[in-house]
């Protein structure tokens, strides 16, 4: 049985935070040996915001090696760069040209990031989920491995492609694949250290707000002593008390504790007695994966030969959806 085929893929902008890890690349991780998987370095993505053109090439290095790092095997995933298959641009632009203007108006990411950015939004920025769009269906996704963050994306995804399946294609014989979002219960939210009501965001200003996961020890020591509490007795998963669902959620996952542990072992605790052992659960979690980004680092070639062979894989996939769509398109083809 051929197995289901999974895409995601994560910006090289910033530093990745455990949110990024928890919400998306720990499953993908933990779903690959049972999937066929394509992973990218969603380049094309980090320009929809002002970037740096000096820092660009090695944050993508520094993202594919992440990938590694965090557990990504080669024998059952790819990893490559999205600017490296330009099918990726092609379809988004065909896909713009199906896709209604007030579908993207709509999008509530493409709002928050606009008032950010003030009056210098760019057309990338409102065009990101098509993008996004044609990065999914260029690999025929079964499932989407994303954080809660991206349900909105995925759902303007899928009705896309049903957009173009209604008027390009027929029912016995779809252009598209319609994916799923696959967003785990655990992790699909990892909400800011500084206000337990915002999501831990690269973005956000303040370093104290996220763990990124190349954070040195000291630094997670800094962070999770300054992070935001409530003045409550005693630490329980409670609506009202978003921080400390946050932190003792974090806890739970790094120790790979459930709920119901997490809140017998520390229902009598204070913060001060909680804090610390947060800490040491974050670091010896977040220590090997550390490690291996240094040896992954110090061996560029490596990296430059798993991003030529990811880019290979993909294109022989995306190349096919490519012409699928333009022939439904009725695009002209010479014949050699
Ligand atoms: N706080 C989060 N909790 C759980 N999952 C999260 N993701 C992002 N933040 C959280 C998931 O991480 C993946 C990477 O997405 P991306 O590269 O598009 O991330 P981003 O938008 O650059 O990162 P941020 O932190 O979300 O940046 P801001 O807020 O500045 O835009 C996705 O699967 C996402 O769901």
């Amino acid at each position: 049985m051929t197995k289901k085929r999974v895409l995601s893929g994560v910006q090289p902008t910033g530093n990745l935070h455990i949110g990024n890890y928890l919400g998306a690349i720990r499953n993908w991780v933990e779903l690959q040996y049972n999937y066929d998987n394509f992973f990218c370095v969603v380049d094309l993505h980090a320009i929809t915001v002002p970037h740096n053109p000096a820092t660009l090439a090695q944050d993508t290095y520094t993202i594919a090696a992440l990938y590694l790092a965090c557990g990504i095997d080669l024998n059952y995933s790819t990893i490559f760069v999205q600017s490296h298959v330009s099918a990726h641009s092609e379809l988004a632009w065909l896909l713009n040209c199906v896709t209604p203007l007030n579908w993207l108006e709509r999008m509530i990411q493409f709002k928050e990031k606009a008032i950010k950015q003030g009056d210098n939004v760019s057309v990338g920025l409102l065009d990101y989920p098509v993008l996004m769009a044609a990065d999914i269906l260029l690999y025929d996704a079964d499932q989407v491995p994303v954080g809660e963050d991206q349900k909105q994306h995925l759902e303007l995804t899928r009705n896309i492609a049903i957009a173009v399946n209604h008027k390009y294609g027929n029912e016995k014989n779809p252009i598209f694949k319609i994916p799923e979002p696959l967003i785990r219960k655990e992790g699909a939210r990892i909400m800011s250290l500084s206000d337990g009501s915002k999501k831990m965001s690269k973005s956000d200003p303040s370093e104290l707000s996220r763990i990124n996961l190349l954070d040195t020890p000291d630094d997670i020591r800094k962070k999770i002593k300054k992070c935001k509490t409530d003045p409550i007795m005693g630490l329980n998963f409670a609506d009202d008390r978003p921080e400390c669902n946050n932190l003792l959620g974090l806890y739970g996952i790094f120790t790979g504790k459930s709920q119901e542990e997490v809140t017998t072992e520390c229902s009598d605790m204070g913060w001060g007695k909680f804090k610390p052992l947060l800490t040491e659960a974050t670091i010896t979690a977040l220590t090997p994966i550390q490690a291996k980004y240094q040896e992954i680092m110090t061996e560029k070639s490596y990296l430059d030969s798993v991003l030529k062979e990811g880019k290979e894989k993909a294109e022989s996939v995306a190349s096919i959806t490519l012409k699928r769509v333009k022939d439904a398109l009725g695009y002209l083809t010479i014949k050699n």
